[in-house]
Order: C-alpha cells, then sequence, then structure tokens
C-alpha cells in the first residue's frame, strides 16, 4: 500500500544532495566560531533576508525562544496572535524560561494581526502596567491555513512598531513559502522586521535546524541566548551543509507543493461534510473543518490512516494535510481517491 504522508513538511527526508554535502562538510567547534559551514549557512541567510546577521539553531521553536529572550527582559510584553506557533504550540517557553508577558490579540482570518487592535493593546507608560516591548507576527500563518501576509501588511506592522518604539520579529518558520508564493524576494516581506526565524527543516527539506536573522548586535544577544539554553552546537557543519543546500536548490520548488495542496483542496472541498475555502490555501497546508454525523475528525484520520494517508486532527471539528517534497502529483490523486470512497457516502 502506498503511504502519503501529509502530517506536515517536517516530515521531509534530505535530498541526496544534501546528504553528499554533509558528509564532506569542512567543520570545526561553532561555539569557538570556527565552523566554515555554519558561516557560509549564517551569511547566506543573513543576505537572503536582507539583515547584517544570521545565526544558525536548533530548531523553530529555539529560534523564536532565543529571539524573543534577546528582545524583551523579565515581565516586558509581547503582543503577539492567540493563534501564533509561538503561543500555541511552543510550551509557554517565552513565559516558562524568559518571564515574558504574553498580549493577546486575535489572528485575523488572513493571519494578521489588526492594526487597530495592536495599537490599541500598546501600554502606556504607567508603573502598573507591563513594559510593551515587541510585536510578534507569523509569516505563512500555520493555524490559519498557510495563509501568506502580504508585504503592505508586513510594511504596516513593521511602521507601527517603529511609531511606537516597539521591535517586530516574524516567525517566518515557512517564510520561502511565502515570498514564492507572492512572487516576492523574502528580503521584502521582512525588510522591517528586527529578527527573523525562518525553518530549513520544513518545506526546504534539511533534516534539522533553523536560522535567526537580525542585525549584528542583536544576533550577538541571540547567540548568548542561544548559549543559556543549550543551543551552542559544535560541528554543526554537519547539518548546517544540508542547510545551504536547502536555500540554493529547495526554495524555487516550493511552487510545487503549493501547486499539489491547491490540487488536493480542489479535489476535497466539493466532499460532503467539508467545509474548505479554497482562498485559504496559499501555500503548502490546507486547514478544513469535517461536519459529518457519522463521523469525528479522528475517525475520518483512523480510517483514512488504514489506506495509508496520514494526516492530523488539530483541534474541534478541524484537520490540517500538509504537501511536501514527499509527496507528489500521482500522491495528491491517491489521496483525493481515497477521500471520494471514504467521504462520499
Ligand atoms: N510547526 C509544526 C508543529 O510544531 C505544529 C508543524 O507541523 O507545523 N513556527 C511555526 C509557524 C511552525 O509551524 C513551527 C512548527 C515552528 C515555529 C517550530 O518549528 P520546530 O518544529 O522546528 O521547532
Amino acid at each position: 500500500m502506498r503511504t502519503v504522508d501529509l502530517r506536515s513538511d517536517t516530515v521531509t527526508q534530505p535530498t541526496p544532495a544534501m546528504r553528499e554535502a554533509m558528509a564532506n562538510a569542512v567543520v570545526g567547534d561553532d561555539v569557538m566560531g570556527e565552523d566554515p559551514t555554519v558561516r557560509r549557512l549564517e551569511e547566506m541567510s543573513a543576505e537572503r533576508l536582507g539583515k547584517e546577521a544570521g545565526l544558525f539553531v536548533v530548531s523553530g521553536t529555539m529560534g523564536n525562544l532565543v529571539s524573543l529572550l534577546a528582545h524583551c527582559g523579565r515581565g516586558d510584553e509581547v503582543i503577539l496572535g492567540d493563534a501564533a506557533h509561538t503561543y500555541i504550540y511552543e510550551q509557554g517557553g517565552i513565559a516558562a524560561l524568559g518571564s515574558i508577558h504574553p498580549r493577546v490579540l486575535p489572528n485575523q482570518p488572513d493571519g494578521t494581526l489588526d492594526l487597530a487592535d495592536i495599537e490599541a493593546a500598546i501600554r502606556p507608560d504607567n508603573i502598573h502596567f507591563p513594559r510593551t516591548r515587541l510585536i510578534a507576527v507569523e509569516n505563512t500563518h500555520n493555524r490559519k491555513g498557510g495563509v501568506v501576509l502580504p508585504p503592505g501588511y508586513m510594511a504596516a506592522v513593521g511602521a507601527l512598531a517603529k511609531r511606537h518604539g516597539l521591535r517586530l520579529h516574524v516567525d517566518g518558520a515557512r517564510l520561502f513559502n511565502a515570498a514564492v508564493a507572492l512572487g516576492v524576494p523574502a528580503a521584502e516581506l521582512v525588510r522591517d522586521a528586527d529578527s527573523v526565524t525562518f525553518c530549513l527543516s520544513k518545506g526546504l527539506s534539511a533534516p534539522v535546524g533553523a536560522v535567526v536573522c537580525g542585525s549584528d548586535e542583536f544576533i550577538q544577544e541571540v547567540r548568548r541566548a542561544r548559549k543559556v539554553v543549550g543551543g551552542g552546537m559544535r560541528q554543526a557543519g554537519v547539518i548546517a551543509a544540508a542547510g545551504i543546500v536547502a536555500l540554493e536548490q529547495m526554495v524555487d520548488r516550493l511552487a510545487e507543493d503549493h501547486a499539489n495542496a491547491r490540487r488536493l483542496a480542489a479535489g476535497i472541498a466539493p466532499l460532503p461534510g467539508i467545509d474548505l475555502d479554497l482562498a485559504s490555501v496559499q501555500t503548502d497546508i490546507i486547514i478544513f473543518s469535517l461536519h459529518r454525523p457519522d463521523m469525528t475528525p479522528e475517525q475520518l484520520v483512523e480510517t483514512m490512516g488504514r489506506r495509508g494517508v496520514l494526516f492530523f486532527p488539530i483541534g474541534g471539528d478541524r484537520l490540517r494535510l500538509v504537501t511536501h517534497y514527499g509527496v507528489d502529483e500521482s500522491d495528491v490523486d491517491y489521496t483525493v481517491a481515497q477521500f471520494c470512497e471514504v467521504l462520499a457516502a
């Protein structure tokens, strides 16, 4: 039986070119700043994002954590969305490890935070209040279906932050998906951001890692924060080498994942009980609801799993499918056929 793993783009396997680059990587002790492969990845990343410097970290979660640790002190406040990955899926690490206070605003269906909501949430200088330090946005927005926050919004939120003397962090775990979907350079999306995390191990298919980018001064602070959470790696060039291949070879092909997601979404949207807004399918993520008297989302996942199609429920009546390098058009057609058989009745 065929297996089509749509649980996440994190399941991607390293490509043969990555394995070769990993085997041949020239390495050194990166805590001592001596790994040329890590340094090359960091320089390439910073250049792609139009920032002064980059820092290789273990994961997207670590990238967001160390960025926020570097921006905020104890009791400082970050404004972020109620559907933000950092708020929902990172164990509250910013509070647990950084004593950073989250000020949570509703994420709009398009993944944005309403600019008027942000303005209203910024604390006045008053002894009773925490100090607002940072705004954090996510692009693409995972829980909102991989939607893309366009350059105009990113510039507007950046301008708002500057006007109020705040910093802007972008969780760009899938920033390159956004850039490819919009047909703009990634740097344009984060021009007004003080820090950005992007992941190498999602659609870009590297086995491990993320990169934080920002100013030289900021990255020095992030380097300290990475060390205190145990993220100083030694001969990390072995994994950074795959990240270099990811940036060189795997960005443009994300368009295939987006096309496959659209094909899959269009195939299942008409099925009885599926509620799927095709306009929300802008990148590699499809989120839909299931409304069936005869089947719960968990039962659908189990039935489809027996047919080799793997995906996750994400709470309530909602489910998520993610396309990636390991899923081709024939896998999509197989998946649609299985959905049809299971749900046609
Ligand atoms: N997201 C994973 C899971 O944690 C849910 C997924 O399968 O989508 N920011 C965003 C927007 C993310 O989607 C993720 C991972 C992260 C950060 C964290 O990255 P990792 O998994 O590398 O820590």
